[in-house]
């Protein structure tokens, strides 16, 4: 492999890394804005946001899902009807108390999601089994006034990306239907952004408060801690019974649909941001790269070279934008080149292209990967394929690169001990055989000063082993992870 940028401080401490390159390259502006948890996206970083987004909404649009948008207000009669839900978000809710100078009849929640609008209005929209399944879908705040330590995109008290899905079906089988058809989603999202990560089924005793189970997708931080990135959660009929939300089946009968509801945030974006940066910066996936290609003329000599260089530079961005590559001449006159090298490398633009005199005479142009560091000399008239090719490279190197990490860090062991060791010295995750009752995990959680992700999804099958706390069969593995 090419020498690859070091990547040292990326982790043996990410936390600050990453406070540092989403302020120096401009994505996120973090702790100055006067609110606890709530961030600022800038002009950079919001591209990027959108790029992610756009993935995203392809693929939720191309499975039938609709677009909507619901109030942010939620009266506290509603969100109190499933017992279950307020209970886990209780603790956690913003409310409305005012409005003006008068105190309000019902207080209103900022949602902290929304199963409880959206139901309530399902109830008027969809009567028949025939409008089913229903697959909505909206992009917006949540508010979550979160008490363990907030965290730019990781942990936000303003959740400003959250895509939250909410589906209605006829049937148990048709919900869990739509829990792989979620699942496949996020995977085609990840795999799309080059995010490895793993799927679990969450132990009970934490799934999403009001859901009968919860499938998660965690990926894992460069210092070794787990970091959930999604969850598809089946609500079963929860929701549908507590709103006397019924409709019409083919047999005429009435009944309660079946529910699902999957979510991601901002912190897919952080992941994007983490798994593929070093210490010289980000290093984005040309796919979400807000400029793929950027040009750097380095004019020197008498003023006509100076201007044929400067004129070799726009040719070559003209050519790569009608091809539909994005591209930026940096022509700023008042910065050295190396001054600019740094600059984009931080900004982690996938390709950079010196134009100097010999180029602009000799016919060829010095390529500089932001991965590898490396430098290629393609030929000027074929510019335009060679940076296709080398973009699509740079992409598929960053995945292997992330993968390749991700795969040194779980660990699977028979031995409580072993995992604790791993966990505490952030190798990453551990996986033990587990006989499945809740007690037994929660002892290995406390014995670990881990956190348990629960089991692999699809079940893997535990051959011969033993639950380390009890000593019974065990019936499938237990992952332990220090989590963020
Ligand atoms: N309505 C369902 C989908 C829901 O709210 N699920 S959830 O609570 O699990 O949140 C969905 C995803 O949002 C989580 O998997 C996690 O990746 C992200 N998330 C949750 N709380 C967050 C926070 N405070 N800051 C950033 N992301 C958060
Ligand atoms: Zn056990």
């Amino acid at each position: 492999m090419a020498n690859t940028p070091s990547r040292e401080k990326w982790q043996s401490d990410f936390p600050r890394w990453f406070d540092w390159i989403i302020e120096e390259a401009e994505v996120y502006d973090y702790g100055r804005y006067p609110v606890k948890g709530m961030g600022v996206w800038m002009p950079y970083g919001f591209q990027i946001r959108r790029r992610v987004l756009d993935i995203l909404r392809d693929i939720l649009d191309s499975t039938g899902h609709e677009e909507v948008l619901f109030p942010l207000l939620i009266p506290d009669h509603l969100l109190r009807r499933e017992s279950e839900h307020i209970r886990g978000f209780e603790g956690e809710v913003y409310w409305v108390t005012h409005g003006g100078f008068e105190e309000l009849d019902v207080k209103l929640a900022l949602r902290p999601t929304s199963e409880t609008s959206i139901t309530y209005m399902e109830t008027f929209w969809i009567k028949s089994y025939k409008q089913l399944p229903k697959k909505y879908y909206q992009v917006v705040s949540v508010f979550r006034y979160e008490t363990k330590a907030t965290r730019p995109m990781i942990r936000l008290r303003e959740v400003t990306t959250f895509k939250e899905a909410h589906t209605v079906h006829d049937s148990f089988e048709d919900a869990e239907r739509q829990v792989l058809e979620a699942i496949d989603a996020y995977k085609k999202l990840f795999d799309s952004l080059g995010i490895p990560y793993m799927i679990s089924r969450r132990p009970d005793w934490d799934k999403f408060a009001g859901a009968l189970y919860t499938i998660a997708f965690d990926t894992i931080m460069p210092d070794g801690r787990a970091l959930q990135i999604g969850t598809v959660h089946l609500l079963g009929q929860n929701f549908t019974k507590a709103f006397d939300f019924r409709i019409q089946l083919a047999d005429e009968s009435l009944d309660y649909p079946w529910q699902t509801s999957y979510g991601v945030s901002d912190r897919v974006i952080a992941t994007l941001i983490a798994v593929h940066g070093d210490d010289r910066g980000l290093a984005l996936p040309p796919t979400v790269a807000p400029i793929q290609v950027v040009i750097v003329p380095i004019p020197s000599g008498s003023d006509e070279d100076r201007r044929a260089v400067i004129e070799a530079a726009r040719q070559v961005a003209g050519e790569l934008e009608a091809s539909g590559v994005r591209v930026r001449v940096d022509d700023r006159e008042e910065e050295r080149p190396g001054a600019k090298f740094y600059y984009w490398e931080k900004k982690g633009v996938p390709l950079r292209i010196e134009v100097g005199v010999r180029e602009a005479r000799e016919g060829y142009l010095t390529v500089a990967r932001r991965d590898t560091l490396e430098k290629v000399k393609v030929p000027r008239s074929g510019v335009v394929e060679a940076v296709k090719r080398l973009l699509d490279d740079v992409e598929k190197r960053l995945e292997e690169r992330a993968k390749s990490f991700f795969r040194e860090r779980v660990v699977r062991t028979h031995s409580l001990e072993e995992a604790r060791e791993w966990v505490e010295a952030r190798r990453g995750i551990a996986e033990v055989p587990w006989c499945g009752v809740e007690e037994c995990g929660l002892k290995m959680e406390e014995e670990t000063g881990a956190k348990a992700l629960g089991s692999p999804w699809p079940r893997e099958p535990v051959e011969g082993a033993k639950c380390p706390v009890c000593g019974r069969d065990a019936v499938t593995w237990l992952r332990l992870a220090r989590t963020y």
